[in-house]
């Protein structure tokens, strides 16, 4: 039987502007990163770009119709910084206009705006003078922040700052795999820091602004969070490797916010590689202003080892063949074999019982844990269009359904989750894949840019249908009285 949500569980799917909008340069918008970074041969798979992405710029009202068709409670979705501010400092009034439209439209739809302040696409202009590495990016971060609120804030009560900055920073800096590209330990954890302090000093600025004009408002960040398994359970080797990837990936980020420092063991796991350089007396207050929500993205778990991969492991498979490095500072060694369990188009496990066990923990780990939301999950599959015109896609139905009903057993256990949104609503840019995979409920035709709902939406939108509080179909039914 399917499982039961409380009232108010909030239904949503997410995207993000590089990957969806494309018009990478109308309006005044300019080069992002991401622009920049795939013009490097070598950098994107096929050679694909945001360029054109799928158009959602110029479709917006087409996809808001999606979503409203979908029954969607909210959407996520982020703005570009590059088309907000394209040079860094001056504001862009065309590029608000966008999002002000956009937002226009939601609210029409009755669909609750999701507004992420970043993801991913750092202005160009500003990766020149340092990028995340120079701490003179929280100041300019911070004037995005407000000219963006000054422009939506009369209409989004919903604010994320950053989404899954580990990515943004590790695998942007260290691991090489995404935008700037580099292999750079010290830019790395500079960068780390610097989001740190950019998110702090937004979310006091925001509250600020809200609070000056009598506005609600609900701030939060979404980090992509896991459980580290140890491969052996019974392995030292293992455990430590597992402690030390529950530390870079989980706590470096969560400690800061919910507890004001820094994990000890991380800071010695990386000391002498520049984190310690960089943090200056007064930043972890900053670092740690309340939030009122943590947005978790989790796809899956990550299995791993304190030994070599044996001979015959089968690597997961690269975008590219650009090299990349570890992106763990201080912990390279650590290797992350599979458990042979199912796998998605991304090589990714599939386990959904992982869901689970993460959104208990999180509020068996910390005691100012805010209220949780799913902010990312889903999976991607090789998708056709099938003779008969629809998307079969039994696999994702399959992959969202289990982790759907992980959350709900969460509740259950007592993980205070208030929502849950799918990743993706559209066939999008997957970064350093390109339009290789495919992680959307709605399939999207590269060529024509004609969206088709994948049997997996048409399944979304009737198990939201589904969880919907009886009383509020039943009042037409029902006859209430005061009707
Ligand atoms: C999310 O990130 C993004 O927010 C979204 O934009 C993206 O499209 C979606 O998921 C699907 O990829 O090489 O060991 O460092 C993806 C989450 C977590 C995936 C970290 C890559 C790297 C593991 N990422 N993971 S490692």
């Amino acid at each position: 039987m399917a499982r039961t949500f409380p009232d108010g569980f909030l239904w949503g799917s997410a995207t993000a502007a590089a990957q969806i909008e494309g018009a990478a340069h109308e309006d005044g918008k300019l080069d992002s990163i991401w622009d920049a970074y795939a013009r490097v041969p070598g950098a994107v798979a096929n050679g694909d770009t945001p360029e054109r992405a799928v158009d959602h710029y110029h479709r917006y009202r087409e996809d808001v119709a999606l979503m409203r068709d979908l029954g969607l409670d909210s959407y996520r979705f982020s703005t570009s910084w590059a088309r907000v501010v394209p040079d860094g400092r001056t504001v862009n009034a065309a590029g608000l206009d966008f999002y002000s439209r956009l937002v226009d439209e939601l609210l029409e739809a009755g669909i609750l705006p999701w507004l992420t302040l970043y993801h991913w696409d750092l202005p160009q202009a500003l990766q020149e003078q340092g990028g995340w590495a120079n701490r003179d990016v929280v100041a300019r971060f911070a004037d995005y922040a407000e000219a963006t609120y000054a422009a939506l804030g009369d209409r989004v009560s919903h604010w994320t700052t950053f989404n899954e900055p580990f990515c943004s920073s590790l695998i942007g800096h260290v691991g090489g795999e995404h935008a700037p590209g580099l292999n750079d330990p010290r830019a790395g954890l500079a960068a780390v820091h610097h989001q740190h302090l950019a998110h702090g000093t937004a979310v006091s600025l925001l509250r600020e602004r809200a609070d000056a004009s009598g506005r609600e408002i609900e701030l939060g960040i979404t980090l992509n969070l896991t459980n580290a398994v140890p491969l052996n359970p019974h392995d030292l080797a293992d455990v430590e490797a597992a402690r030390r990837i529950d530390a870079i990936w989980n706590r470096m980020y969560l400690d800061p916010m919910l507890r004001g420092a820094y994990p000890a063991d991380l800071l010695d796991d990386v000391r002498g590689q520049g984190l310690d350089d960089v943090i200056e007396p007064g930043d972890l207050e900053v670092i740690s202003a309340p939030i009122d929500f943590l947005g978790v993205n989790h796809y899956h778990d990550d299995c791993v080892s304190g030994r070599p991969l044996p001979a015959d492991h089968v690597p997961s498979a690269k975008p590219t063949d650009k090299p990349g490095r570890s992106p763990f500072v201080g912990s390279e060694y650590v290797t992350m074999p599979w458990r042979g369990l199912p796998r998605t188009a991304m090589d990714w496990e599939v386990h959904p019982a992982g869901l689970r066990t993460l959104l208990v923990r999180l509020g068996e780990e910390y005691e100012h844990l805010p209220p949780l939301y799913v902010t990312e999950n889903g999976a991607a599959y090789d998708d056709e269009v099938s003779a008969d015109g629809a998307v079969h896609d039994p696999e994702r139905t399959a992959y969202i359904e289990a982790h759907v009903d992980a959350v709900a057993d969460a509740i259950a256990d007592g993980a205070d989750v208030r929502g849950y949104f799918v990743w993706s609503l559209l066939d999008n840019f997957e970064w350093a894949w390109g339009y290789d995979k495919r992680f959307g409920i709605v399939h999207v035709d590269y060529e024509t840019m004609v969206r088709t709902p994948k049997d997996s939406a048409l399944w979304y939108a009737r198990r939201i249908a589904a969880s919907r509080p009886v009383a509020a179909s039943a009042s037409t039914v029902g006859g209430n009285p005061a009707d």
